[in-house]
Parts: C-alpha cells; structure tokens; sequence
C-alpha cells in the first residue's frame, strides 16, 4: 500500500491492433502518474531476462517468440497501490475469462496474445522496471 510504481508493458498484439492510444488513456484517467515511457523491440536476450520466472514451462518458447515480434510500448505507472489497481484494470491472464471492462476482457480472446502486461508484485515491479528501464529514464514529477 501508499505510492507505488508499477511496469506495465503493452504488448505486439496491442501495439499492433492500434490499441496504445486507448490502453494508455485508461490508465491516465484512473489517476495514474506516467513516468516513463517507451516503445521497445525486445531482443531474445531481454525477453528471456524479463520472462526469467516462466523459464522450463511450456509455453515460455512461444512466449519469447510472441514477445519479440513486434514493438512493446514500456511505461513505468505510479499512483496509491498502483500495483494491484492496475493488475484489476487487466484482468485476468486469459482473455476469453477476464471480465468486461477490464483491458484483457475487452480486447482479448487469448491467453497469450493478452494485451498487456503488469507486475504483479512489488518485488516484480522493481526487477522488471530495473529490466526495461534505467533510473535516468524515470521521472519524478
Ligand atoms: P500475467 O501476465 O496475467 O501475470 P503470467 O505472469 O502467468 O500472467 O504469464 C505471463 C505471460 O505468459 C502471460 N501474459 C501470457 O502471455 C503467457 N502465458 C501465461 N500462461 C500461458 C499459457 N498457459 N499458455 C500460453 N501463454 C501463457
């Protein structure tokens, strides 16, 4: 709880679909503070770094493939216990079972090509932020 930031990641499938606009507008008139931001092509390399916690499991193959084949815009949010508000602005992994108005029950029937990503702990939020971004690139305001 109190302040928080967040690593939020829209991924190729939204960036794709053209849903950056709408995905960042969500989380802007929710309250939350914008403090980096950024469109990424992630290399195999990072992307296993950053997917380090589903390395071994059956999907993560398909998952890195996914991941680096087409841009993802990176943002770091910040706002009052940012990081389970935004977790239920998503919804759930699967799309087909994420509830209406949440960015995944919206926009997705998939639970891989899901939208979005975001921390879902603050420990997570700290590696992953630390992963996508230098602390130069942060900013207070
Ligand atoms: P979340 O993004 O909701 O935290 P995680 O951390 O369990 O979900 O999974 C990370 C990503 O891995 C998901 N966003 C999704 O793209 C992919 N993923 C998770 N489970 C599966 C699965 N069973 N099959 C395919 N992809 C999956």
């Amino acid at each position: 709880m109190g302040i928080e930031e967040t690593l939020v990641l829209i991924k190729p499938d939204g960036v794709q679909r053209g849903l950056i606009g709408e995905i960042i507008s969500r989380f802007e008139r929710k309250g939350l503070r914008i403090k980096a931001l950024k469109m990424i092509l992630f290399t195999r390399e990072k992307a296993e770094e950053f997917y380090s916690v589903h390395r071994g499991k059956p999907f993560f193959e398909s998952l890195i493939k996914f991941i680096t084949s087409a841009p993802v815009v990176a943002m770091v949010l910040e706002g009052d216990s940012a990081i389970s508000v935004v977790r239920r602005m998503i919804g759930p992994t699967d799309g087909r079972e994420a509830p209406p108005g949440t960015i995944r029950g919206d926009y997705s029937l998939s639970i891989q090509e899901n939208v979005v990503h975001a921390s879902d702990s603050l420990e997570s939020a700290r590696r992953e932020i630390s992963v996508v971004f230098s602390r130069g690139e942060i900013i207070d305001w």
